[in-house]
C-alpha cells in the first residue's frame, strides 16, 4: 500500500470530571489524530502524548512537529508491503514513542480496512470476544469522595479499581478503601512519584493486598525497581519504563517487575506493543492494556489490542461517557453491567467516525501529501 495523504488534526475536548495523578491535574485534553490516506481509503490513530512533558517527554506540540516533520515524510509515498514496516522506518527517530505510534496505528487500521478485516484480527488478536475492564480513578480532594468514586464504578460492574497515589496521599487512602471495600480487585498508581529512600513506607502497601503497584519508583529506572522488588510482598507493575520489548525483557530478567502494562503508544505503536506482549507471555509475565485518557479512536485500538491472549488482567480500557460528554466515534465505547467491552466485528477499529463532531473540535488541521 502506497500513503498518499497524511492529515492531522488537532482537537480540544474537555473531561467530565478533572483527573489528578501525582504529576498534576488534567481538565482537558489537547490531542493529535493522524488520518492516512490511500486509494481513497482512510486509517485512523492517535497520539497518547499528554497536554505537558509530564508523564514522559512528549507532549502535543511537540508529538505535531514530530509526525509532520520527521514521521510521515518516511512514511508518504512509499511503497508498503505491510504496516509492519512503519516501526523500523521510524526507528531513527530517537524517543517519541506516542508521535510515532499515532502514525503507526493509523497504518495498521488503514491495512484492516483495505483487507476488509476488523483491527484486532489483522494484528493477530482474537483471544477474547470480550474484553475485562478495570477503571482508573484520580486523586480526590477527600477520602469521602474517593469512597463514593470506587463505589459509583464498582456499581457500574468494573472488575479493578486503580487508585492514583502520591506521597501523603496513600497508605490513608488505600486503607479507607481497604476498608470499606474487602473484597476488590484493588491496585495504586504512584506514577513514579517515590525513591529508594521510601522502601521502609512502600513496604506499608503490603497490608492492603493489592494487585500490584504500578510504576513507583523514576520513569527511567529499571534497576531501582528490581531492589524495590525484592523488598516488597506486593507485585511491581511497570508502566513508564517499558518503551521497548527489550526493556521488557530486561525488568523481567531483573525481577524489576511481575506485571507489565502495555501502552499502545509509549511503545511506538501495534508492532512493539505485540513484541512486547510476546516476551511476557514467554516469561509468564500477565500484561493488561493501560490508558492515557484516549479518545474514542485510541479506545477502540486499546480495545483491540486487548484481545491478544496474554492480556489476562482487566485493562484500564473504560467507557467513553467516564470521560467525554460526546466522542468522536459512533457509538461510544460502551460496557456491559459486568465490566466487559464487547468486541465488534466491523473492518478497521470498528467504529463509525463522527466527522461534524470532530470538526468542531478541530483546531489546527494539516494535509501532508
Ligand atoms: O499512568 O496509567 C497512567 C492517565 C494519564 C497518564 C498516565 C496514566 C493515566 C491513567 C488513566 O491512569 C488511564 C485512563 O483511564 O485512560
Ligand atoms: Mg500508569
Amino acid at each position: 500500500m502506497k500513503i498518499e495523504q497524511i492529515r492531522l488534526r488537532q482537537i480540544q475536548m474537555p473531561l467530565v470530571h478533572y483527573f489528578e495523578t501525582s504529576f498534576g491535574r488534567t481538565y482537558s485534553r489537547d490531542m493529535v489524530l493522524v488520518e492516512v490516506v490511500a486509494d481513497g481509503v482512510s486509517g485512523w490513530g492517535e497520539v497518547t502524548a499528554g497536554e505537558n512533558p509530564f508523564y514522559n517527554e512528549e507532549w502535543t506540540e511537540a508529538a505535531w512537529l514530530i509526525v509532520k516533520h520527521y514521521a510521515s515524510p518516511r512514511v508518504l509515498g512509499r511503497e508498503l508491503a505491510s504496516a509492519d514496516d512503519v516501526y523500523p522506518l521510524l526507528s531513527h527517530i530517537r524517543g517519541h514513542f506516542m508521535a510515532r505510534g499515532g502514525l503507526e496505528a493509523a497504518v495498521w487500521d488503514l491495512q484492516a480496512r483495505r483487507n476488509g478485516r476488523p483491527l484486532w484480527q489483522e494484528i493477530g488478536g482474537g483471544a477474547r470476544k470480550e474484553i475485562a475492564c478495570g477503571v482508573s480513578i484520580g486523586i480526590q480532594d477527600t477520602v469521602a469522595e474517593l469512597l463514593k468514586k470506587v463505589e459509583k464504578e464498582l456499581a457500574d460492574g468494573y472488575q479493578r479499581i486503580k487508585m492514583k497515589i502520591k506521597p501523603g496521599r496513600d497508605v490513608e487512602d488505600l486503607r479507607a478503601v481497604r476498608q470499606e471495600f474487602p473484597g476488590i480487585k484493588l491496585m495504586a498508581d504512584a506514577n513514579s512519584a517515590y525513591t529508594l529512600d521510601d522502601i521502609d513506607h512502600l513496604r506499608k502497601l503490603d497490608d492492603f493486598y493489592l494487585m500490584m503497584v504500578e510504576q513507583p519508583l523514576a520513569h527511567d529506572d529499571i534497576i531501582d525497581h528490581s531492589t524495590l522488588q525484592t523488598k516488597l510482598q506486593t507485585p511491581v507493575c511497570l508502566d513508564e519504563c517499558i518503551r521497548s520489548a527489550h526493556h521488557a525483557q530486561q525488568a523481567i530478567d531483573m525481577g524489576a517487575c511481575r506485571i507489565i502494562n502495555i501502552k499502545l503508544g509509549r511503545v511506538g505503536g501495534f508492532a512493539e506493543a505485540k513484541r512486547v506482549h510476546d516476551v511476557c507471555q514467554k516469561a509468564n509475565v500477565p500484561v493488561w492494556c493501560g490508558g492515557m485518557l484516549e479518545s474514542g479512536i485510541g479506545r477502540a485500538h486499546n480495545v483491540a489490542l486487548s484481545t491478544l491472549p496474554n492480556f489476562t488482567l482487566p485493562g484500564d480500557v473504560s467507557a467513553s461517557k467516564r470521560y467525554w460528554k460526546r466522542d468522536v466515534i459512533v457509538p461510544a465505547v460502551e460496557t456491559t453491567p459486568q465490566g466487559t467491552i464487547q468486541v465488534t466485528d466491523g473492518v478497521g477499529f470498528g467504529y463509525g467516525m463522527d466527522m461534524e463532531f470532530l470538526k468542531s473540535i478541530t483546531v489546527r488541521e494539516e494535509t501532508l501529501s
